[in-house]
C-alpha cells in the first residue's frame, strides 16, 4: 500500500470504518442522523447505539464538531463534523472547511484522545473539489499539531485512488522539506 507519513501525520488509503484509532471523524450533515458515504458506512459498522446517542445531540452547525463513543467500531470515539456544501467558492467554504479539522482536533485534545483519522471532509457528496481541499486539510491539522504536542497521530485515509494520488502530492508539498 502506498503510504505518506512524516512525524505526526499520515496520508494512507482505505476504508476509515476499520481504523483502531481513538477517533475516526464522520462528514456528517447537520441532522447527525446519517446518510450516505462515509457517514452512511460509519453508522452501519458502528451497529444502531450511535444513531441513538446522536439523536441526542440535537444536531451540528456546518465548521461545528461533537463526539460520541464509537460503539462496534475499533475505534474507541466518533467525531460528528458538518462540512460546507461546495457553492463555487464564495460562500466562506474555505475557512468552514478549516473549521472542521480544526474543531475536530479541539475535541480531541479536549476528550484526551491522542490518535485521529479524518476522512477527505466534504469533497463527496458536497462536492468541495479536492486539489482545494487537500492542502487545506494537510495545512490545518499541521498548524494545529504545531500547537498541541499532545495529539500523537493523524491518519488522512482517502478512498478512491485519484483522492490517494492528490493527498500524497499535497501532502509531499506542504510537509516536506
Ligand atoms: N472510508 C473512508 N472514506 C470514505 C468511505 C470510507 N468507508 N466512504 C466514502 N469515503 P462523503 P461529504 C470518502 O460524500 O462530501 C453524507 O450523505 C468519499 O470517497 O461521504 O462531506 C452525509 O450524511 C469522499 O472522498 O461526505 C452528508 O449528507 C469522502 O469520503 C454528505 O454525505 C467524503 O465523501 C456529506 O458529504
Amino acid at each position: 500500500m502506498r503510504e505518506y507519513m512524516n512525524g505526526r501525520i499520515a496520508v494512507t488509503q482505505g476504508d476509515i470504518t476499520t481504523f483502531q484509532v481513538d477517533a475516526i471523524v464522520n462528514a456528517a450533515n447537520k441532522s447527525l442522523l446519517g446518510g450516505g458515504g462515509v457517514d452512511g458506512a460509519i453508522h452501519r459498522a458502528a451497529g444502531p447505539e450511535l444513531k441513538e446517542e446522536c439523536r441526542k445531540l440535537g444536531g451540528c452547525e456546518t465548521g461545528q464538531a461533537k463526539i460520541t463513543k464509537g460503539y462496534r467500531l475499533p475505534a474507541k470515539h466518533v467525531i460528528h463534523t458538518v462540512g460546507p456544501v461546495w457553492h463555487g467558492g464564495d460562500r466562506d467554504e474555505e475557512r468552514l472547511l478549516a473549521e472542521c479539522y480544526k474543531n475536530s482536533l479541539q475535541l480531541a485534545v479536549d476528550n484526551g484522545l491522542k490518535t485521529v483519522a479524518f476522512p477527505s471532509i466534504s469533497t463527496g457528496a458536497y462536492g468541495f473539489p479536492i486539489e482545494k481541499a487537500a492542502p487545506i486539510a494537510i495545512g490545518t491539522v499541521k498548524e494545529f499539531l504545531e500547537n498541541h504536542p499532545e495529539i500523537e497521530k493523524v491518519y488522512f485515509v482517502t478512498f478512491s485512488d485519484r483522492d490517494l494520488e492528490v493527498y500524497l502530492r499535497t501532502a509531499d508539498r506542504i510537509l516536506s522539506g
